[in-house]
C-alpha cells in the first residue's frame, strides 16, 4: 500500500503527456439514470469508451508485433464491457487495482491514452517515465493503484486501500479487480476475512473469462461459481453477464452501495472472455478457434450497444463513423507519440528507487 501510493505520486508526477488530458469524461462524470435500462447517453457513452479501450489494444497489439513494445503485454480485447459498466457505476474518489491485463482499467479511470501507450513503448512521457511497462503504471489523480504482475497480490492490496477508506472515512468504495486463475491464490481469502470481519468498503470483481493462461476454469477450480466463493466469511457474491455493460453497472451500482453504506465486501462474479492469447506471446492451442468466433459474433459486448444505438435510438452510420474516426483519431495521436516521445535519460536509472 505504502509502495503502491509513492510509486503513484511518483509517476503522476512525471509525464507531461499524462498532465495535457484530452477532454475526455470519466466514468464518475458519466451520465447517471437507473441502470436496468440505458438511455441514449448513456449507451453512447459506453460505446465510446469500449471502443476507445477495443482500438487502443488493437493498436498496442500491431505495435508489439513491429517492436516498438517490448516485455510483457495482456490485452483486454474481449473485457471491455466489465470494466467500463464498472466505472459507470463509481463516484469521483472511488479507487481502482488490478493486475496485469490493465490498459482497459487505465483508460476507464480516465487516464490519458498518450501516456499509456508511452509507457508501453518505454518512454519519458509514460505514466512511469517509461520505466515501468505495461503491467507498472499507476494515477493517484485518477484513482488508479496498479498494474500489478503477482497473481493475486492486488486482491490484498485492495483490501488495504479499502482500509485507509475506512480508516479514513472519505466514504470511497475500492474496486479491487482479479481474475479466476488469482481466486485460487491463498492471500485472496485471508484479504476476504478481514475485508469482513472490518466490514471493508471494497467490491471484489471477479473477471472470470474462462481461462488462466491456458488452464480452462473447469481444470482448475473446485467451485467454478465464483460468487460463492466468499461464501464461508458471509460476503454476498452474484454472477454477472459481463459482456452486457448495461448489467455490469446495475450490479456495480448494487455492490457498491452496499460497500458505500458500511455492510462490508461484496464479490461480482463478471463472465467474460478474452478473444486474444494470454499474452502476445500465447499461441492459444488450448482453445478451437470455433469458440472464439462464436462469442466474438454472439455476445460482443461493443456490437450489442451499437446494435441498441442503430435499432433503439436510431442513430445513423455517419453517426457512428463519427464516434469511430474521433476515437481512432485519439489513439492514432498516442501512437505517435509515443513512438516519437524520446527513451528516458540514463540518469533516470537512479531515480524512483528504493534505496
Ligand atoms: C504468483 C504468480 N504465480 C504465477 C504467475 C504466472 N501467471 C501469470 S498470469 C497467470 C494466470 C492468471 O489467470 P487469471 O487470474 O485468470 O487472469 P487472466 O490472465 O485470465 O486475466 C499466471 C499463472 C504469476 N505472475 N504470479
Ligand atoms: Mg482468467
Amino acid at each position: 500500500m505504502a509502495v503502491a501510493a509513492r510509486k503513484a505520486s511518483r509517476s503522476d508526477a512525471a509525464p507531461s503527456a499524462a498532465k495535457s488530458r484530452t477532454a475526455r469524461k470519466t466514468q464518475s462524470q458519466a451520465p447517471k439514470k437507473g441502470a436496468a435500462g440505458f438511455t441514449k447517453e448513456q449507451d453512447l457513452f459506453a460505446y465510446r469508451e469500449m471502443l476507445l479501450i477495443r482500438r487502443f489494444e488493437e493498436k498496442a497489439g500491431q505495435m508489439y508485433g513491429m517492436g516498438l513494445i517490448g516485455g510483457f503485454c495482456h490485452l483486454y480485447i474481449g473485457q471491455e464491457a466489465v470494466v467500463v459498466g464498472m466505472q459507470m457505476a463509481t463516484k469521483e474518489g472511488d479507487q481502482v487495482i488490478t493486475g496485469y491485463r490493465d490498459h482497459g482499467h487505465m483508460l476507464a479511470c480516465g487516464m490519458d491514452s498518450k501516456g499509456v501507450m508511452a509507457e508501453l513503448t518505454g518512454r519519458r512521457g509514460g505514466y512511469s517515465k517509461g520505466k515501468g511497462g505495461s503491467m507498472h503504471m499507476f494515477s493517484k489523480e485518477k484513482h488508479f493503484y496498479g498494474g500489478h504482475g503477482i497473481v493475486g497480490a492486488q486482491v490484498s492490496l485492495g483490501t488495504g486501500i479499502a482500509f485507509a477508506n475506512r480508516y479514513r472515512k472519505n466514504g470511497n468504495v475500492c474496486l479491487t479487480y482479479f481474475g479466476d486463475g488469482a481466486a485460487n491464490q491463498g492471500q485472496v481469502y485471508e484479504s476476504f476475512n478481514m475485508a469482513e470481519l472490518w466490514k471493508l468498503p471494497v467490491v471484489f470483481v471477479i473477471e472470470n473469462n474462462r481461462y488462466a493462461m491456458g488452464t480452462s476454469v473447469s481444470r482448475a477450480s473446485a467451485q467454478t461459481d465464483f460468487s460463492k466463493r466468499g461464501a464461508s466469511f458471509n460476503i454476498p457474491g452474484e454472477q454477472v453477464d459481463g459482456m452486457d455493460v448495461r448489467a455490469v453497472m446495475a450490479a456495480g451500482e448494487r455492490a457498491i452501495e452496499w460497500a458505500r453504506s458500511g455492510k462490508g465486501p461484496y464479490i461480482l462474479e463478471m463472465q467474460t472472455y478474452r478473444y486474444r492469447g494470454h499474452s502476445m506471446s500465447d499461441p492459444a492451442k488450448y482453445r478451437s478457434k470455433d469458440e472464439v468466433q462464436r462469442m466474438r459474433e454472439e455476445h460482443d459486448p461493443i456490437e450489442q450497444v451499437r446494435r441498441r444505438l442503430i435499432d433503439q435510438w436510431k442513430l445513423s452510420e455517419d453517426e457512428l463513423k463519427a464516434v469511430d474516426a474521433k476515437v481512432r483519431e485519439i489513439v492514432n495521436e498516442a501512437a505517435e507519440f509515443a513512438t516519437n516521445d524520446p527513451e528516458p535519460d540514463v540518469t533516470e536509472l537512479y531515480t524512483d528507487i528504493l534505496k
